[in-house]
């Protein structure tokens, strides 16, 4: 589609809004920045814009005239698709794109992306270093917190861009087709905004659904819904496991990884010892990567010397500091239970557990389940906290404690923790309501805990 001199609506001001506008100008042609926040100054919107940026700026509700003029709106991933106001111009057949599909229709290159529930971050951080470490032009983007359309006009046809995927993403993608793509796993999550798990399966799987047989798709076997995928998409297939030996894949064996390709004898990768990354989990995500980045041509002596050098990303599984013989952990990415169980399954001292925060409608049980006489205290705050604890008790757990604010809560670690013991930020829960979002969230956990005085 020809966007010069249309007028494209960019819904929501945040970091993807303002990367969208930014290409939308370069390319001339006329976004509308819009957000429907009237509590929004126009001012501090107009701030983010570089000074060569010309957008116009509106928030609350889009005057008629505008409305009139658009030939394209593009949403930021936190706009359900759904709303009222997307209705409005997918009635009028207006194309509705994703600020992914917006770059994507602009970017040069090659494209590896990974979705999943859980472990896109890691895997992305280690895909895009891997990359990096090896091609001269990288660039690593998406839900990770780099908008794509930061970079897209400054992709070349060597270009490689691993990018991070997430389901709110893929709602709105159309021609978007990577090299290589992976789906490491899915469990129920942000079900309030997909209504129901057969919408979040089809969401995530649309990451594939533009690739031919020329292009790869990575898969979990030991997921019921990525293993019955790999049967149908049109990709060529590389499934990983960490709990059996496949005839064709790459898969765990004891503590070594292996690759198999079906003909030769499996070729043993490395120990998993050698990896600085802890966790049955990371030993997927680096499965992932490696099979991801093997299949895009990266030979596999390269592919090993940075999954053993490459340490665990900010906000999972974090160590922070030892202070007053307490370990402080920080998982502020444990934005779901399925998540949150990785983060207490990691830990092996008696644990007080930060839990709670905006409710995704999403069920606790295989969390506190996962306790397994670890958890001292679970310390709960937000939104969630009543619905948390109510599960909690039923499950014969009660060293409940609640809490305000995040002040509270270390306030009462301090108060409660012994030395030997470990405090844990695994909210199982995503932030909003609280915190703009978990990586704020992290960081003043961190700052709080750094500033106890020994
Ligand atoms: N807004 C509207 N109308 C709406 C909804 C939102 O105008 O109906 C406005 C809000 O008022 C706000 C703006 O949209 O001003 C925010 O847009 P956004 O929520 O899409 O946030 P961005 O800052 O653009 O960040 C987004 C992703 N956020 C979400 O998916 C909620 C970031 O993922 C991502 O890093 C970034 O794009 C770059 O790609 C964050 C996230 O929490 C980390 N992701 C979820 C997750 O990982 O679980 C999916």
């Amino acid at each position: 589609m020809n966007v010069e001199n249309k007028t494209v609506l960019v819904i929501g001001t945040g970091i993807s809004g303002i990367g969208a506008a930014k290409l939308l100008s370069r390319v001339q042609a006329k976004p509308v920045l819009f957000d429907t926040n009237e509590e929004l100054q126009i001012d501090d919107i107009k701030n983010k814009l570089p000074e060569d940026i010309v957008a116009e700026v509106v928030v609350g509700t889009i005057p008629a005239e505008i409305e009139e003029k658009v030939s394209l709106v593009v949403i930021s991933p936190g706009v359900p698709v759904d709303s009222p106001l997307v209705e409005i111009f997918r009635k009028k057949n207006i194309p509705i794109w994703g600020e992914i599909e917006l770059a994507y229709q602009f970017a040069k290159g090659k494209v590896l992306a990974v979705t999943g529930t859980n472990g896109k971050t890691t895997t992305t951080s280690l895909l895009g270093q891997i990359m990096q470490d090896y091609f001269k032009s990288v660039y690593v983007v998406g839900n990770i917190g780099n908008p794509y359309t930061d970079i897209a006009l400054e992709t070349k046809e060597n270009s490689v861009t691993v990018a991070e995927i997430s389901s709110f993403q893929l709602e709105t993608i159309h021609a978007f087709k990577p090299t290589v793509s992976a789906i490491l796993n899915i469990t129920p999550d942000h079900l309030n905004r997909h209504h129901t798990m057969e919408n979040y399966i089809t969401v995530k799987e649309a990451i594939a659904s533009n690739q031919t047989a020329q292009d790869t798709c990575v898969l979990n076997y030991e997921d019921d819904y990525t293993h019955a995928f790999g049967l149908q998409t049109k990709a060529s297939v590389i499934y990983f496991s960490t709990k059996r030996v496949l005839e064709k894949g790459i898969y765990l064996s004891g503590e070594d990884i292996y690759l198999a390709d079906g003909a030769a004898a499996p070729e043993k990768l490395m120990n998993i010892h050698s990896m600085k990354l802890i966790g049955t989990h990371n030993v997927e995500n680096a499965m992932a990567a490696i099979a991801m980045a093997y299949s895009f041509g990266v030979p596999m002596e390269n592919i090993i010397r940075t999954v053993q050098t490459f340490k665990a990303v900010e906000h999972r599984i974090e160590f922070v500091a030892t202070k007053k013989g307490v370990d402080y952990y920080n998982d502020s990415k444990g934005t779901n239970p399925d998540a949150a169980i990785k983060g207490i399954q990691a830990m092996c001292k008696p644990t007080i557990l930060i839990g709670g925060g905006y409710d995704k409608q999403n069920e606790y049980d295989e969390w506190i389940d996962s306790f397994d006489g670890k958890v001292k205290y679970l310390i709960l705050i937000g939104q969630t906290k009543e619905k948390i604890a109510d599960c909690a008790r039923r499950h014969g757990f009660t060293d409940i404690i609640f809490a305000e604010n995040l002040k509270e809560v270390m306030q009462i670690c301090e108060e409660k923790a012994q030395p030997g013991d470990a405090v844990l930020l695994s909210p199982a829960c995503a932030s909003w309501g609280m915190f703009p979002n978990y990586e704020i969230r992290g960081k003043m956990f961190k700052e709080f805990v750094n500033n106890i005085k020994e």
